[in-house]
């Protein structure tokens, strides 16, 4: 079941819509036209009431004031280039710069903060819907002109499945992700650092103190990156460790070992578990890369329902390809060329 309502206006008096995708087993995603942002994951739960899975706002105006992406749709260039200087096809470009000096998210006016065009495919078992936007040559600075669409299905067995296609008419990047931060207690809970994640992973890729990445692929091996079995998120957090100094907290790309390059579905690359609630996030994707963000920079944002998120009340699980793909020729190539077709998926299991 899929119930459309008014969520607000932009600047412009233009609406922006919530789409609310239940399925029979009670789970509820609702799903904003704007920035196709992830707003409420409703779990119920055995007090007869819903577990909200994700840090979110209340109002339009929040979300395009918001510097965090909170449950966002990110693109064209998901996390940073550097300097937001490239060449592709024998030519230079300058993308905006937004953040430190670097590209991040695609730019001040990135695919956040765009109203998409939406369209219900299903409106009854696995409901979902498609968002499409077309985004112009040098929008942002990036060439060409890129037709992107991604569609949201939540099933009968509570998996959250996100699918990305895009057509370009010229060679230009596409890194898209979601930018949900999950707390599985709860988004008005706390902190997550007492949850504890998995991630199948054998490298990550560090960076310098201005997050981009030094083209090294490191093993993860004695390092707060280990997330092989499942960890508790404290226990990184506490780490002295250079790269968590750098970010206060986590905030990597880890490199996923279900990756090829010819993997066209969705493979399991780790969890999420919060005992005090029994909810568990599975993640699966078919992208190489997985970053890893603790919300650190958190420090009483206003939040859903008056709450005020604080550092490390959600971790992301933002599937992408690794950042600063475009200058580091060693790691997987982000590059779309024209007529050729994109497809990735991302799928979120949850039980409870
Ligand atoms: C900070 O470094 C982090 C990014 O990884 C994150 O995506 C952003 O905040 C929202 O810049």
């Amino acid at each position: 079941m899929i119930e459309q309502t008014n969520f607000g206006s932009m600047p412009d008096g233009s609406q922006v819509t919530q789409f609310c995708l239940t399925n029979r087993l009670g789970v509820s995603v609702e799903i904003l036209d704007l920035g196709g942002i992830i707003r409420r994951w409703l779990i119920p739960n055995h007090k007869q009431n819903h577990t909200d899975i994700v840090l979110g706002y209340d109002t339009v105006d929040e979300y395009l004031a918001d510097d965090s992406y909170l449950g966002a749709l990110v693109g064209r260039y998901a996390n940073r280039i550097k300097h937001g200087k490239f060449s592709l096809a024998g030519k230079d470009y300058q993308t905006d710069i937004n953040q430190g000096g670097n590209c991040l998210h695609g730019g001040g006016q990135g695919f956040n903060s765009k109203v998409w065009q939406c369209t219900v495919l299903s409106n009854s078992d696995n409901p979902s819907i498609m968002l499409e936007l077309t985004s112009p040559d040098s929008d942002q600075g990036f060439p060409g002109q890129i037709s992107v669409k991604v569609i949201y299905t939540l099933t009968e067995q509570n998996r959250l499945k996100i699918e990305y296609f895009a057509t370009t008419d010229q060679t230009t990047l596409y890194n898209p992700t979601n930018h949900s931060y999950f707390n599985l207690a709860g988004h008005s809970s706390g902190s997550v650092a007492n949850q504890q994640i998995q991630l199948l992973a054998s490298h990550y890729t560090p960076t310098d103190e201005n997050a981009i990445p030094t083209g090294e692929i490191s093993v993860v091996d004695n390092t707060p990156f280990d997330f092989r079995t499942p960890t508790t998120i404290n226990v990184p957090l506490a780490s002295k460790h250079q790269q968590i100094e750098y970010a206060n907290g986590l905030d990597h790309n880890l490199c996923l070992d279900a990756y090829t390059a010819d993997l066209k579905s969705a493979s399991y690359v780790g969890k999420a578990v919060a005992k005090q609630s029994g909810i568990e996030l599975e993640v699966y994707t078919n992208m190489p890369g997985i970053q890893i963000f603790t919300a650190n920079h958190f420090s009483n944002k206003k939040g859903k329902e008056d709450s005020l998120y604080q550092a490390h009340q959600g971790v992301c699980f933002e599937t992408q390809f690794y950042p600063d793909t475009p200058n580091q020729p060693n790691f997987p190539s982000a590059t779309l060329e024209a007529g050729k077709d994109f497809y990735s998926v991302t799928e979120y299991q949850v039980s409870f």
